[in-house]
């Protein structure tokens, strides 16, 4: 059976990567059935309530995610435009004792969090990885994945 993943990416915090974000899930859907392929969605906007999610409050939206977050056997997160629910979500992730590939771009300009940057230790499941090419990040998706069970 397919695993069950969850993808962080950020919609309040901005939409830039929105079209990236589309590709990585695309690539995770090859190992099984993305909980959160919303957050991939072109239709999906910062500033309104579009699409499936768009008749539920926000309580039903976070008890929703932190059920699929409980849940699944794996996150990737891609980290690198600022977002707080995606920071939410990986500290409740780790919480949850889930393994957690972080995906950062450096080349952006943009500076990681170091509660994000800093996390990963020998105690825990959390790694960073930094990518210039979307096919990079395609490659480390794929050797996560392939380890977790
Ligand atoms: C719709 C439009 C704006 O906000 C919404 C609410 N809809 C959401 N639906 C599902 N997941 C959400 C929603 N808002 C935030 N999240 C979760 O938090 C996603 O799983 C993302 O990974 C993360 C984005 O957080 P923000 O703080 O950038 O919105």
């Amino acid at each position: 059976m397919g695993k069950s993943l969850y993808f962080c990416g950020s919609i309040r915090g901005g939409r830039d990567d929105a079209a990236l974000y589309l590709k990585i899930v695309e690539h995770m859907k090859l190992y099984g059935k993305v909980l959160t392929e919303h957050v991939a969605s072109p239709e999906m906007s910062a500033s309104e309530s579009t699409g499936v999610d768009a008749s539920l409050t926000t309580a039903e939206i976070h008890d929703r995610d932190m059920i699929w977050l409980s849940d699944c056997d794996a996150v990737v997160a891609e980290v690198t435009v600022p977002s707080l629910g995606v920071g939410y979500e990986i500290g409740r992730a780790m919480n949850f004792n889930k393994p957690i590939l972080c995906l950062f771009r450096p080349e952006t300009g943009r500076r990681l969090s170091a509660m994000i940057d800093g996390a990963p230790n020998p105690s825990n499941k959390i790694t960073v990885k930094t990518y210039t090419e979307v096919q990079e990040a395609l490659n480390y998706v794929t050797a996560f994945l392939s380890t977790c069970s």
